[in-house]
């Protein structure tokens, strides 16, 4: 299919999953619980995406590896892409922490504990527990549990070792360049029943909040909090990440938001940014035309890692269980929420509500009792899908960037 067919049925595919949002909005507001009754359909399509995750981290990171080139160019663009993370991530922290202290969304706010609150705290990990888990005893429990932090770190190792075998590592690269095309022609027919997955995923999970009525009465609870969320959010996505990628690509930034809407509905529906990997990898080579060697590269460790959404709600939700509970935070505190929420961010895994569970590292880190979790989880499945839009949003950007400083600094170099 030539380049106009294929951007012509991505249209048309965007539109039938925006019409999607809408119907299933529309259909969880009004039915309520009714309409548990398709969330078996949004399972289905949430596990199709999830299924291809595996297979394609592997070949992807494999593929991309090889495509960078020798040793010395892969270690060149791997510092551009970690300088790129760190950035990103520390000025959503930044954002998060000023919009909180400035906004004060907890000061007068009453804290009630919900009982499900014992189940994120008993998930989570501490910072040792976090470098812990980049190398696993077992990859293959580590797939199977969607662990896939020690998953990267192996594909990229032995992508790079294969690199140095001649002939013999070029034959196997070449096999997992196979499957990585397979794997890809298998998303493009997931992405058909995308529409109906992403209109029953939202139409089950706001009638499990009771609907419209139920979840604006738990929205109201700590609206100001989940003002400051957003606010924060949007500031991150709509002027830092825009700036940058102008600023180094020259790209016109809405042109590569428009063509990257595809990955961002499915990250807003699924809250998912691992479900939406293929996804996104399918809207950076096809749509914005990043070379696939970057793509393949960065796109599946920043699925996993490169979190800027999770970073800055860390950070606004521990200030805020700070200013509900009356505490000051002093100057020191806030940086070490600061690098905590970071390295939480870092550590959270692509699936639903992750970041939730990675909180309590932060909330711990500067003594603030984790119950205070409790407070959010009426409306995190909520907040979770703007965090997780934008996390696939940096990711997104990202690629664009490192292929600019790539082909100059490093191909060119
Ligand atoms: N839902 C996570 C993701 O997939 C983000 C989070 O829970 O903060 O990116």
């Amino acid at each position: 299919m030539t380049n106009a067919n294929n951007k012509n049925s991505g249209n048309l595919l965007l539109y039938m999953i925006l019409t999607g949002v809408v119907l299933g909005v529309l259909c969880g507001w009004v039915f309520g619980p009714k309409m548990h009754a398709v969330d078996w359909i949004g399972e289905m399509f949430l596990n199709a995406l999830k299924m291809m995750v595996i297979p394609l981290v592997l070949s992807s990171l494999v593929v991309g590896i090889a495509g960078l080139g020798d040793i010395s160019k892969v270690g060149k663009t791997g510092v551009i892409t970690l300088v790129y993370f760190l950035s990103t991530t520390a000025f959503s922290v930044l954002i998060g922490l000023v919009v909180v202290n400035l906004i004060q969304p907890g000061v007068g706010v009453e804290m009630s504990v919900a009982p499900e609150a014992e189940t994120y705290l008993k998930e989570a990990r501490g910072v040792t527990d976090l470098f812990l888990s980049f190398v696993t005893p077992n990859l293959v429990q580590s797939m199977a549990n969607m662990d896939i932090l020690p998953l990267i770190i192996f594909s990229l190792v032995f992508g790079g070792v294969l690199t140095t075998m001649g002939e013999r590592g070029r034959s196997v690269i070449d096999f997992f360049d196979v499957i990585n095309e397979a794997v890809m022609k298998i998303v493009h027919l997931i992405l058909y029943t995308a529409p109906i997955g992403i209109f029953a995923l939202i139409a089950s999970k706001l009638g499990a909040a009771g609907g419209g009525d139920q979840f604006v009465a738990e929205l109201m609870k700590i609206g100001k909090f989940a003002f400051t969320v957003i606010f924060g959010l949007l500031v991150h996505g709509i002027v830092v990440l825009p700036v940058i990628l102008m600023m180094v690509t020259r790209r016109n930034p809405w042109k590569y938001f428009q063509n990257a809407l595809q990955a961002l509905t499915t990250a807003f529906s699924t809250a998912s940014s691992s479900a939406t990997l293929p996804v996104t990898i399918e809207c950076a080579e096809e749509y914005n035309r990043v070379s696939r060697r970057t793509s393949l590269f960065v796109l599946p460790i920043g699925a996993t890692v490169n979190m800027d959404g999770t970073a800055l709600y860390e950070s606004v939700a521990a200030i805020f269980i700070a200013q509900m509970l009356g505490v000051d935070l002093t100057f020191t505190q806030q940086v070490i929420i600061f690098l905590t929420a970071s390295l939480a961010a870092i550590g959270a895994a692509g699936i639903p509500e992750a970041g939730l569970v990675t909180m309590v590292m932060v909330l711990q880190s500067v003594g603030l009792p984790t119950e205070g979790i409790g407070m959010l989880l009426a409306i995190d499945w909520f907040l979770d899908r703007f965090r997780t839009a934008v996390n696939v949003w940096g990711d997104s950007i990202g690629c664009a960037v490192v292929d600019e400083l790539e082909t100059k600094y490093v191909e060119g170099g």
